[in-house]
């Protein structure tokens, strides 16, 4: 009997999980730590329920699920993903992994697939980035790699990570001891592309090959304020200009990767922010990517050495802050293996692909073997209104899922 998904019932869940998010913006913006992301997270335990996986939620707030396997004692498989989204983001960024880990689940259990190893589903605290320049909050936390200074990071408000996270009903400092004890037989998990790839080359499921590095930057920069009508042009120090000129830098380094590489200017605040007032502060939000170390590290350097160089033509003094250094992880190749063998079997194109979004996985990945499945995007868009997957190309990256995880469990290749 096929263990294929209820694509009628997983498209019921993506909308009713849609529907909490603050509607005051435009898309869908259940960001982490948010009333709207609090109310879904009670929606998806009850979810877990329903499918009979007895969900807990650990003290970094990741809500997992169990199906229990025949032989409790042999090392487990796990799959997840997140369900907070970015400000007036989408319907289906890593909310597909999530429901569609519950989706196997259910489909095991009615076709009577009992598995040899326990399966956990996770759906993971605040994968994505936000003010505290963390992302990745609670994979980081079962993988042993949440630190007291991250919980000392602070948001616009001045509100500490740890506080946020003791808000939100969570305990912060057992977040930091509580590394995934049990041995890990293989994590797989399921996300949309969010980009253009399986859509140009009308491929219906992509097999990870790694998942790019993450190197996020806040730039302070401190000029002098003067008087906008009668300081003379060269002998300004505005703060506000030389943030815009490292904005520039950052995009040049990015068009310049010879490989994979990109650059994003996220954000710029100045201050006073008078328009008769020549800016004495101003702040930058940026980051780079690449699934290439190297590049990744001389983007680095670069854009430091090239916005020092900049400022200080103009007599402006900057601090560089690095806020998230998340190195490049490249998927297992045996798992790899096993996901394209799982969508050839059930007939759907597949094709290799990099993952310039960062993801859980990358996390994980320190657990044991990882492996991505990744379903197109239209347009290849995401973080925005426009992210959309179709319905059968969900339940096509469902039903690979699947079948994956039901091939891993046959394997007794653990990694010690
Ligand atoms: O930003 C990312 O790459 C991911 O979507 N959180
Ligand atoms: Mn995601
Ligand atoms: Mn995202």
């Amino acid at each position: 009997m096929t263990v294929a998904p209820l694509a009628d019932r997983l498209d019921a869940e993506l909308a009713e999980l849609a529907r909490f998010h603050d509607s005051a913006f435009p898309g869908w913006s259940r960001v982490v730590f948010s009333e709207p992301y609090r109310d879904s997270r009670d929606w998806v335990r009850a979810r877990m329920a329903e499918a009979g996986l007895d969900p807990v939620v650990d003290a970094a707030g990741n809500i997992i699920g169990r199906l229990p396997g025949a032989d409790p004692n042999a090392p487990a498989l796990l799959t997840g993903s997140h369900t907070d989204t970015v400000p007036q983001g989408g319907r289906f960024d890593g909310i597909v992994g999530v429901l569609g880990g519950i989706e196997v689940a259910r489909r095991l259990t009615e076709t009577g697939t009992r598995l040899n190893r326990d399966l956990y589903i996770v759906d993971f605290l605040g994968e994505e980035a936000n003010e505290f320049g963390i992302s990745c909050m609670g994979s980081r936390s079962i993988s042993g790699t949440l630190s007291a200074e991250h919980l000392d990071r602070m948001d616009g408000s001045g509100q500490r990570l740890g506080e946020a996270m003791r808000g939100f009903g969570l305990d912060p400092s057992a977040a930091l001891g509580q590394p995934w004890r049990r041995p890990m037989h293989g994590y797989v998990e399921l996300h949309i592309e969010q980009g253009p790839l399986l859509e140009r080359a009308e491929t219906e499921i992509g097999v990870v090959t790694a998942i790019a590095g993450i190197e996020r930057l806040l730039v302070h920069f401190a000029g002098s304020a003067g008087h906008a009508g009668t300081t003379p042009m060269g002998e300004r120090h505005d703060a506000l200009v030389s943030a815009a000129a490292a904005v520039l830098t950052v995009d040049r380094v990015g068009c310049a990767a010879p490989v994979h590489g990109v650059s994003t200017s996220g954000s710029i605040v100045s201050a006073p922010g008078s328009m008769n007032v020549i800016s004495d502060e101003a702040k930058l939000w940026a980051e780079i990517r690449s699934v290439e170390r190297d590049w990744l590290q001389g983007a680095r350097r670069e854009i430091v050495d090239e916005i020092t160089a900049e400022t200080a033509a103009r007599g402006v003094q900057i601090d560089v802050e690095w806020l998230n250094d998340q190195d490049p992880v490249p998927t297992d190749e045996p798992v790899r293996d096993v996901i394209a063998s799982a969508a050839a079997e059930l007939g759907y194109s597949w094709r290799a692909v990099p993952s310039g979004a960062g993801h859980d996985a990358a996390h994980l990945a320190r657990l044991g073997p990882m492996g991505m499945i990744f379903v197109p995007s239209v347009a290849g868009k995401s973080h925005c209104p426009e992210e959309f997957t179709a319905s059968a190309d969900i339940a096509k990256g469902v039903h690979t899922l699947t079948r994956t995880l039901v091939a891993l469990d046959a394997q007794d290749r653990p990694r010690d």
